[in-house]
Formats: structure tokens, C-alpha cells, sequence
């Protein structure tokens, strides 16, 4: 009896570990029926969603410790931080897109800007990413690749470079600008393509979180080194819903 008891808390225990870092918890789906609409890019919300794979789904290109402290502190703060300012600022999450706050991200505090981005950049990362990536684009997006870069080839060098090159932490971003052109930059900190003060701005299609917490326990100084893997995880039918809107 004892060993039984022992066992049913241990497979909870595991169980719901699991059921964390898979993403599947029954309470916060039926919420998100929008959000994994088949055809449609997925939507943002204001707090932080279950990762849609396990820790160590992504381990071709990104190691399980990390992805559990990059979660589970780094992004996790920045939602909580994110919730804080959303208080204080008078922000009425369920009226406001976290699309539209960035927009207009001029009008509120640092703290917004640097929590709204990095929740934002970060729900918007992990599902850039897939342990069943395609390799390369496919469709409209491929041909858009190839108009305005040459080749999926020569895409993926500038946007490895604008990555490698980001002096200090921030992020490099494949956008759609207004006139419906693919551009590749970067931003500093916890900016993004969405935000009026950005100087790179569009549709954010592809982002890449360059900050030494996302690769510095497996790739050290060598940033380069982390980029080249991580196009093995990208998650290109995701990209190309988010191109197709
Ligand atoms: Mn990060």
C-alpha cells in the first residue's frame, strides 16, 4: 500500500512535469483554440503560455538546461514583470493586444518596453522553433526568399550575420515591411520590429534571441556556433502562416 502510494506520487510528480514543458495542460488549450487555428499564425497573449515541446525537444540546436532556465526564469520574468507594468500603467489586457502595445510602446515606461518586448520576443521565439523543422522554407515564402535575397542561402547568411554582429544582447529578425519586402536586422535588448521606437520595423516573421542566456552554457563566446545550429529548429511552417497573413 505504501509502495503504491509512493509510486502515484512520483508518476504525478513526473507526469506533471511533463505536462509543463509539453504544453499540455487541459485548462489553458480551449483558451488558445485561436491561437493553434490550423492556417492562422499563432497569436500572443499577454502571460506566459506551456512551451509547445519538452525541454529537451530542441536538443540539435539548444540543450535542455538551457531551455528550462531560458523558460522558466528568463522569459518567465519578463511576463511577470510585463503583468506588473500592465498594472501600474493602466494597460486593460483583456481590450489590448500585446500586438497593439508595441505599437505604442513610446507612450509607457522602460519597464514596459523591456518586459513587453521580452515577452513578447520570447512567446514569439519558442514557437519559431520546432523539433520536426522542415530544414528550409517551402511556397510563397521560399519565393520571397529568393526575390529579395537571391537565394534561402544568402537569406541565411545576412541573417546569421545581423545575429553575430548585434553588439551586446538583442535579437535578429527576418520582417515583412509595409510594402510587403522582406528585411533582415536587428534589434538591442528586448526591442522589436512591432515597436515605434524601433528602427526596424514590419511584420516580425522569424526572430532569434541572441542573448548570451540562450547559448552560453553549450556554445561559450561562440555565437556563431550557436546560429548555424539553431536553423535546424526553425519552425518554417509557422514563419511561412505568419508570411501568408
Ligand atoms: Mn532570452
Amino acid at each position: 500500500m505504501k509502495q503504491t502510494n509512493t509510486s502515484r506520487r512520483s508518476f504525478i510528480k513526473t507526469s506533471g512535469k511533463a505536462g509543463v514543458a509539453l504544453g499540455l495542460s487541459a485548462t489553458i488549450l480551449p483558451s488558445l483554440a485561436k491561437a493553434f487555428a490550423p492556417n492562422q499564425p499563432q497569436i500572443i497573449p499577454f502571460t506566459q503560455q506551456p512551451l509547445p515541446y519538452a525541454y529537451n525537444a530542441l536538443d540539435a540546436a539548444i540543450d535542455a538546461r538551457t531551455m528550462e532556465i531560458h523558460y522558466t526564469k528568463h522569459a518567465a520574468a519578463y511576463a511577470k514583470n510585463l503583468a506588473e507594468a500592465c498594472v501600474a500603467e493602466h494597460i486593460n489586457t483583456q481590450s489590448t493586444s500585446l500586438e497593439n502595445l508595441m505599437q505604442n510602446i513610446s507612450k509607457y515606461s522602460p519597464k514596459m518596453r523591456n518586459n513587453g518586448g521580452g515577452h513578447f520576443n520570447h512567446e514569439f521565439f519558442w514557437r519559431s522553433m520546432s523539433a520536426a523543422s522542415t530544414g528550409n522554407p517551402s511556397g510563397k515564402l521560399a519565393n520571397a526568399i529568393i526575390k529579395d535575397f537571391g537565394s534561402v542561402e544568402a537569406f541565411k547568411t545576412k541573417f546569421t550575420d545581423a545575429g553575430k554582429n548585434r553588439f551586446g544582447s538583442g535579437w535578429a529578425w527576418l520582417i515583412k515591411n509595409n510594402d510587403g519586402k522582406l528585411i533582415v536586422g536587428s534589434t538591442p535588448n528586448q526591442d522589436n520590429p512591432l515597436m515605434d521606437v524601433c528602427e526596424l520595423k514590419g511584420t516580425p516573421l522569424l526572430g532569434l534571441d541572441v542573448w548570451e542566456h540562450a547559448y552560453y552554457l553549450r556554445y561559450q563566446n561562440k555565437r556563431p556556433d550557436y546560429i548555424n545550429a539553431w536553423w535546424k529548429v526553425v519552425n518554417w511552417n509557422e514563419v511561412e502562416k505568419r508570411f501568408e497573413v
